[in-house]
């Protein structure tokens, strides 16, 4: 038979050979997350079968050699010749570009990864992969190369089942690791089946012996997501609020709880994609709870009438949402392209959100006493801490804008070139000022723990002294005041001593920074410094150890023998100046670490530093035990 090529597949060849070239312009990177995206990628494909009503189980499975297996009770991937193509639908699927929704007929395509880029960018990413249909009683197999179809589509036994088996293994010269992370997939699956009322997944890891399995479902869907985040925590009332409408063919869905925390944790989803920027179905929300908490204070007559209105941090103290839309035609702007831009989200959250909250808490009076009365409560503070301020900046006699006393700032003006040390303690922070190079680098010493702002009111907050401080030096405000336009320093550095107290001082100021200015975190601004733990002296020549594995290297080096002189670092005070300056301020030889947020898992986030930070022993004991991950190592 001629196996000649047509314009179609030199097309094909050209569309994954791109891919292949430029992976990280179809799944973001080539990185560990990139790897844990081609499985997002086809577990999305499956979530799009059961959101169109034919699908209620995907199971997903790490193979002992890291492939994966992903295989859904859904209608099959229709295996008849399409059209154009002139070859099976599925093989279409698999190998163009861009296949996804384009293709289908009538429904549109509402999941799908950051990316939503389909299946044969992941065929293109594999080393190989095979696809398995069973469909109109027959069973039909087809395997790809990096891409390349192996054989043509074949029958390869009969069934009385439906659905697709999708089984890839990928491609070790492309990805930096190919060894998939249990709890990264289990968190993302998790999540999936939250926010898809009723479907079923199960994932197993078949690395383990015995097979490690776990299952998700939740037929309470994103009511049940609420009391999941909510689980460590205490809420002011048993119920979980829900609202749920159409409007302009955007479907809206609401869940949210109150507990007693004075943080609020709300995580909005635009066809199943988080969207830690926002946009405008979270604007909506925001606006409708905000507009219907006063208009029911003031009918109910629980505000004053000489009080002022119930700011949006107010209304939302302690809250737990989750916001989650399905839309046509998502519009992503901003810097990442995550922020929801279709302005019609924005009514439709607003008037489904208002109109059944107001009628919420006419039908549960109690409920509503206790939200509002929160809110009050919470205004109150936000007063009492303003005038404070105020009373403080009268007998002062200076302006608003002071910097705090303790911080020695540094001469340059322009930000971007500025940073500034947050250091534990005054003799360290005394070094620290010693060693500086005064033009871009400014030092704000802090005086032994900070508060913790997990377990405290606003009121509270602002006149503590240490938080005080780092909010006039950074420049920026908090909360809805956040302007990231007038940041005064380009980096902003941790810098603590290597022991426990030390990572609790930084996860503290973290957490901190989480709860009141998070888009410092997430533009990258934060940091954290690592001084060394060793200093090793041998014949008038000093070596620096940041780790054990680190030390052991240079003694095999230089020899382990009676003139080496090592010394262990207790904290950063027992360093002077000039060392201080070489192995942790020294732009030029320091390492920092920069701190981000697995945006991928967000919600996971925020639950780690409610069990690091909050009342409850228990959780926080397995957590320590168990992982520590909202940190990690971007920029050596
Ligand atoms: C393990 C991953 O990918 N499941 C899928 C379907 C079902 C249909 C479909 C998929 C047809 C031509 C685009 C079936 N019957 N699991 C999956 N299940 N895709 S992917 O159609 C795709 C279109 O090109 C399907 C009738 N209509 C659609």
């Amino acid at each position: 038979m001629a196996n000649e090529y047509g314009a179609e597949q030199i097309q094909i060849l050209e569309g994954l050979e791109a891919v292949r070239k430029r992976p990280g312009m179809y799944i973001g990177s080539t990185s560990e997350r990139g790897l844990h995206h081609l499985v997002y990628e086809i577990v999305d494909n499956a979530v799009d079968e059961a959101l169109a009503g034919f699908c209620s189980v995907i199971d997903v499975s790490i193979n002992e050699d890291n492939s994966i297996t992903v295989v859904d009770n859904g209608r099959g991937i229709p295996v008849g010749i399409h059209e154009k193509a002139g070859i099976p639908a599925v093989e279409v699927v698999f190998t163009i570009l861009h296949a996804g929704g384009k293709f289908g007929g009538g429904g549109y395509k509402v999941s799908g990864g950051l990316h939503g880029v389909g299946a044969s960018v992941v065929n293109a990413l594999s080393e190989w992969l095979e696809v398995e249909i069973s469909r109109d009683g027959k069973v039909y197999r087809q395997r790809y190369e990096r891409g390349q179809v192996v054989y043509k589509l074949k029958e390869v036994g009969k069934t009385d089942q439906t659905g697709t088996k999708v089984t890839f293994k990928p491609d070790a010269e492309i990805f930096d690791t190919t060894v998939y992370n249990f709890d990264t997939l289990k968190v993302r699956l998790r999540e999936t089946a939250f926010l898809t009322k009723a479907l079923k997944i199960n994932l197993n890891d078949k690395r383990q012996d015995p097979v490690v399995e776990r299952t998700f479902h939740y037929e309470g869907g994103i009511k049940e997501f609420v009391e999941y985040i909510n689980r460590h925590k205490d809420p002011l009332y048993s119920k979980v609020i829900y609202c749920e409408g159409e409007k302009d063919n955007i479907l809206v869905e609401v869940a949210l709880q109150h507990n007693d925390s004075f943080n609020e944790s709300t995580y909005s989803f635009v066809n199943n994609i988080n969207t830690p920027e926002g946009g405008m179905h979270l604007t909506g929300f925001r606006s409708a709870i905000t507009k219907v908490f006063n208009d029911y204070a003031r009918t109910n007559k629980l505000l004053k009438e000489k009080e002022d209105n119930l700011s949006g941090d107010d209304s939302r103290e302690g809250l737990t949402a989750i916001i989650s839309i399905k839309i046509e035609d998502p519009q992503f702007e901003g810097q990442t392209k995550q922020k929801l831009g279709n302005s019609e989200a924005r009514s439709a959250v607003e008037g489904i959100v208002t109109e059944q909250m107001t009628y919420f808490l006419e039908q549960n009076p109690s409920i509503a006493k206790i939200i509002i009365n929160e809110a009050v409560l919470a205004q109150r503070a936000r007063i009492a801490a303003r005038k404070a301020r105020d009373v403080a900046r009268k007998s002062n006699l200076s302006d608003s804008m002071a910097l705090p006393g303790k911080l020695a700032d540094c001469s340059d003006k322009n930000p971007e070139k500025c940073e500034i040390y947050i250091v534990e303690g005054d003799s360290a922070g005394g070094s620290a000022k010693t060693a500086r190079s005064r033009a871009t680098q400014a030092i704000l010493p802090l005086r032994g723990k900070i508060l913790n702002v997990e377990k405290a009111r606003i009121d509270k907050i602002l006149v503590n002294e240490e938080i005080k401080a780092m909010i006039t030096a950074f420049g920026t405000g908090i909360h809805d005041n956040f302007d990231i336009s007038k940041l005064r320093y380009g980096k902003i550095i941790i810098m603590t001593d290597a022991d426990v107290d030390g990572a609790h001082i930084a996860t503290l100021l973290l957490t901190f920074f989480y709860r009141f200015m998070p888009e410092l975190i997430r533009q990258g601004h934060v940091y954290l410094a690592q001084p060394p733990l060793y200093k090793l002296e041998k014949n008038r020549k000093v070596w620096y150890a940041y780790s054990d594995d680190e030390l052991d290297k240079i003694l095999k080096e230089v020899g382990r023998d009676t003139n080496n002189k090592i010394q262990r670092y207790k904290g950063l005070g027992e360093m002077d100046p000039e060392q201080l300056w070489e192995t942790t301020m020294d732009p030029e030889r320091r390492i920092l670490l920069r701190v981000a947020i697995d945006e991928e898992n967000e919600s996971e986030i925020d639950l780690t530093f409610n069990t690091l930070m909050g009342d409850k022993v228990e959780p926080r004991r397995e957590f320590i035990e168990a992982n520590a991950k909202f940190v990690k190592n971007l920029d050596i």
